[in-house]
């Protein structure tokens, strides 16, 4: 799309889930738009992490937009848990039916956006010299989309081919015979390391933190399962925004201890055959806020390691004991533990022998060299604040977003910052956003961002700011909540603690789905208390 000349409504970053239904909703409601996507096409996070084994893990039915009734129904999902290219063939449908890549240039990312106070527009340019003039600006940024790429001695030397999960090759990538490497035992490590294996000569898989991860059972869609969600599919997602995390509630007490050992042991043995999203953690309402709950589940998991890993050096070193369960995010494999009784997979552990660096050929450690071919990062991103930050935001008077965020990141409900106005952060620090169903998080978010510049075209407003007083007792609400559970125990992404010199603070809102829209339409209904609105 030619870049407007004269100032438009709205300007949009990124062509996920989130930008995407941005641009249709500003849209629908006669803004006039334009949006930025660094990739080439729609998809956001499913266009980049294309590595093999790439799945979704919460439920197909689910994780899709529920904007359009007549779109969820003519949408079929394969399996129980899309694969990235399903989710990715998705993205590309809702595309062509709503038009949207008429409102985006593509391979343009976004590296500068500057607040012009006596205009109240936000002007907006990409590495690629594009620029645009827009009362607001909405930072569709998504949560996990700057890599982190650890520099690791050497890494320089290495002749071999270094791959990212993150950035997978769009061709895909033939590791027959090769020798392969993987660093990163978190979601995207646990989903690829057994696909690498049964695909490469030899696998070692490089691991700092053991992780808890449990079985997905995917399998196709019960078509009677289908049909009673379909027979009311809007019924259904209104159901499932009452519940925490915007899913399909699985728990089943609000304390592990509400049941006997047996039926306690019972139950976690049913979850882990049937799989599903959140797994065994979910079961019980304690699971994240009580040490001892948290502890019979963790317990579970660690015995299932011992009976599937059949070395019990390696299956020790598998076994998570420095964090409670499900306090770094939860993943949901397809037979990990078992991929480490291949006899083309090695597990090194790097909290006993750590990489020291890296030569030509091969990864060495304090007391070995593993010779590879390839060496594939699944290491994780700068979440949250990352691919805020890299945009060069300049709100009032100048101010840097990068430093007004240096103690970590302040928003009001995590959609709006106080200094920047007009910009909305969608699914942002503060929000519930990646702990819970993340396309339910993204039509909230969306739909309270149209509604609030409906509200301000209504009352002739130009100008909207979150009071200072308002957004700090956000911070502390988010601060407390995440206090009264185990969250904060796990050296996590959720804290920044996976980067260097990031300052620690949870960086999600843990009281649920449904306590936050709940708090975002209140807010709204009393005219936007806590905004600043102004002509
Ligand atoms: O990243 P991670 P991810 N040397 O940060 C290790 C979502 N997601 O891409 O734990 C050695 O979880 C690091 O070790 P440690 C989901 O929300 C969803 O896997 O820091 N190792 C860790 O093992 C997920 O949580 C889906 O000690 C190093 C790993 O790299 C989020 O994305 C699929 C290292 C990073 O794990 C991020 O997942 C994929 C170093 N220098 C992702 N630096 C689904 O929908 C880092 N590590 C299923």
């Amino acid at each position: 799309m030619t870049i407007p000349d004269k100032a438009i409504d709205a300007v949009i970053v990124g062509a996920g889930f989130g930008g995407m239904y941005a641009v249709h909703r500003l849209r629908s409601m006669g803004l006039s738009v334009h949006a930025f996507e660094a990739a080439d096409d729609v998809g956001g996070t499913w266009w980049w992490n294309c590595y093999p084994g790439a799945r979704c893990d919460v439920e197909s039915l689910d994780y899709c937009y529920a904007f359009d009734e007549a779109l969820l129904h003519e949408w079929k999902w394969s399996e129980r848990f899309a694969t990235q290219a399903e989710v990715l063939r998705y993205a590309n449908h809702v595309a062509d039916r709503y038009g949207l890549r008429d409102n985006f240039t593509f391979n343009a990312r976004v590296n500068g956006c500057i607040w012009d106070e006596d205009a109240h527009l936000w002007t907006v340019t990409t590495e690629s010299g594009d620029r645009v003039r827009a009362r607001f600006l909405i930072a569709a940024t998504g949560c996990l989309s700057k890599p982190h790429r650890p520099d690791l001695p050497g890494l320089d030397d290495f002749a071999g081919n270094v791959l990212f999960t993150q950035a997978w090759p769009k061709e895909g990538y033939d590791l027959a015979g090769k020798r392969v490497g993987v660093i990163g035992t978190g979601s995207s490590g646990i989903q690829s390391i057994p696909e690498i294996a049964r695909r490469a000569a030899h696998l070692t898989v490089f691991q700092r933190t053991a992780n808890f991860t449990l079985p997905a059972v995917n399998r196709p869609i019960f078509p009677e399962y289908e049909a009673e969600i379909r027979a009311d599919y809007l019924g259904h997602r209104r159901t499932i925004l009452q519940n925490k995390a915007a899913t399909v509630k699985q728990t089943i007490a609000e304390s592990a201890f509400d049941l006997s050992d047996e039926e306690r042991e019972a139950a976690y043995e049913d979850k882990w055959q049937r799989g599903g999203a959140g797994g065994i953690p979910v079961l019980f309402a304690d699971s994240l806020t009580n040490p001892a709950s948290n502890e019979e589940a963790a317990n579970f998991v660690r015995r299932k390691i011992a009976e599937i890993v059949e070395d019990p050096e390696t299956a020790e070193s598998l076994t998570p004991r420095d964090h409670p369960i499900a306090t770094k995010r939860i993943c949901l494999d397809t037979d990990y533990y078992a991929t480490f009784n291949r006899p083309n997979v090695t597990l090194v552990d790097l909290k006993k022998t750590p990489i020291e660096r890296v030569s030509a050929g091969a990864i060495i450690t304090a007391n070995a060299e593993y010779p590879l071919d390839v060496l594939v990062f699944a290491t994780g991103f700068d979440a949250m604040t990352g691919p805020l930050r890299a945009m060069n935001v300049r709100g009032s008077g100048g101010q840097a977003l990068e430093q007004v965020w240096a103690d970590g990141p302040r928003t009001w409900l995590g959609l709006m910052v106080a200094g920047f106005p007009n910009l909305f952060t969608v699914t942002g620090p503060g929000s519930p956003s990646v702990i819970v169903n993340m396309i339910a998080a993204i039509e909230q978010h969306v739909n309270w961002i149209a509604d609030l510049i409906a509200h301000m075209r209504e009352t002739g407003q130009t100008r909207a700011e979150p009071q200072e007083q308002a957004q700090e007792e956000w911070v502390d609400e988010v601060r407390r909540v995440a206090e009264t559970t185990l969250y904060p125990l796990a050296r996590s992404w959720y804290n920044g603690d996976n980067i260097d010199g990031k300052p620690r603070m949870f960086m999600a809102w843990l009281g649920g789905y449904p306590v936050y829209a709940q708090r975002c339409d209140e807010i709204a209904a009393a005219g936007y208390a806590g905004l600043e609105l102004t002509a």
